[in-house]
């Protein structure tokens, strides 16, 4: 074609209107998947539509490196707006002094946090990854663990909840500049009261990590850390149910730092797409109904709790009160590792992770436990009525695990339960 000459609407654009089938029906099986089988993974859920719409929507195109009303670039009116937007929303949703919406993930808003509050080489008090911490919060293996000292504290024999009794102590003796609660697989409502006083103890800064649980916060189902803390952070994708992402929330006093820390000291370009996604998210949570869902999440993970217990399975700190449960394989079935149940409940449709147990005796590769979440069964409107059925769904996968007949049969029966709950029907 000669680019002199006029061309039509079809070829006036300099994309392609030909559907790329190897990616999209990647994405259509995709669907399927999430359609049909359980997903029981803690950390996820099922986004809206309108969420979706914002997050794929031309923001994707704009630069808007800075903050609203001081950008490094031009054309920023309307994302300006949208980032305001976002911030008034969270701010008011956590009772929250200031927002920064922009970090990518819940990994870059602790590493802003950290780079905005502490030095390296600085020392930090975090749950150990062993008894239910995050990576971010002082594993060996990442930044956290390389640049900072960070001293783990973990569960209480007993009753395998927060010993605060350790933390307190702990706190004492290695006078931590930060103190930081939250965890990846700890199913019970962590207190910020308590750990707010152990801070104050010793003169430390408080980081409440609520990735988790931000939804229950916002929904009321859990307490509110924002009261307590310097600083709370969270994504955005697990309970609140938004766009894949971070937000950190503080004190107007560590405003600036954390900011700074964000831009330029982590990120460049925000990605405003997603940051619309997040503003639609965080109004969806200040409606009347995010409260019944958040508390639907709850009495789900409550019921499957009591209904796995009866089949055989051993919960770690003997229930949940959250929206996850952590389940040591070993009372079920001493063989059984986390790895091969996760495995063979992938092939029933049932989707979730193996996970370590506290004082596990084997490797995060394999572990003992699995780690269930209700988020997304709630989203697509099952109740304590179903969860007697995903219990049993569970159990006989795991039970009859060698017979490939028996695992397909379990397929069929969870294929049957979703087609009643499709989330992305239509
Ligand atoms: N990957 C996240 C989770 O599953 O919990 C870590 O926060």
């Amino acid at each position: 074609m000669n680019p002199s000459e006029p061309c039509d609407l079809e070829t006036r654009v300099a994309w392609t209107t030909e559907r790329d089938n190897t990616v999209f029906d990647l994405i259509d099986r995709e669907q399927e998947r999430q359609n049909t089988g359980l997903q029981l993974i803690a950390s996820e859920n099922f986004t809206s539509p309108a969420v979706m719409e914002a997050t794929g929507s031309v923001l994707t195109n704009k630069y808007s490196e800075g903050y609203p009303g001081k950008r490094y670039y031009g054309g920023n009116a309307v994302v300006d707006d949208i980032e305001e937007i976002a911030r008034d929303r969270v701010k008011a949703l956590f009772g929250a002094e200031h927002a920064n919406v922009q970090p990518h993930s819940g990994a870059n808003a602790n590493m802003a946090v950290y780079l905005g509050l502490l030095e390296p080489g600085d020392t930090v008090l975090g749950m150990s990854l062993d008894h239910g911490g995050h990576l971010t919060h002082g594993s060996p293996v990442n930044f956290s663990g390389v640049i900072y000292n960070f001293v783990g504290y973990g569960l209480t024999k007993s009753d395998e909840r927060i010993d605060l009794d350790q933390m307190r102590e702990l706190a004492h003796q290695h006078q931590p500049k930060m103190i930081v609660a939250g965890a990846t697989a700890y199913p019970r409502t962590i207190e910020p009261a308590p750990i707010k006083e152990i801070a104050d103890e010793v003169g430390a800064l408080f980081l409440f990590d609520a990735a988790h649980i931000a939804g229950l916060i916002a929904g009321g189902s859990h307490p509110n850390p924002m009261p307590h803390v310097d600083v709370m952070t969270f994504t955005t994708h697990k309970t609140l149910r938004g766009p894949r992402g971070g937000c950190i929330l503080t004190t107007a006093a560590h405003a600036a730092a954390i900011d700074k820390a964000i831009f330029p000291g982590l990120q460049g370009g925000p990605l405003e797409h997603v940051i619309a996604g997040k503003a639609v998210a965080f109004g969806e949570a200040q409606r009347p109904e995010f409260s019944h869902y958040a508390a639907q999440i709850v009495a789900n993970a409550r019921a499957l709790s009591e209904a796995l217990a009866g089949e055989g399975f051993r919960l770690v700190s003997g229930g949940s009160d959250n929206h996850l449960l952590l389940v040591d394989l070993r009372s079920f079935d001493a063989e059984l590792t986390g790895k091969q149940a996760q495995a063979v409940l992938d092939e029933a449709g049932i989707t979730l992770n193996k996970n370590t147990v506290p004082d596990d005796p084997r490797s995060p590769f394999v572990t003992s436990g699995i780690r269930i979440g209700t988020p997304s069964v709630t989203t697509q409107g099952m109740t304590v009525a179903e969860m007697p059925a995903i219990a049993s769904f569970i159990a006989r996968t795991l039970r009859e695990r060698d017979d490939p007949d028996a695992v397909a049969a379990v397929r069929a029966d969870v294929a049957e339960l979703c087609a009643r709950f499709t989330p992305y029907g239509g």
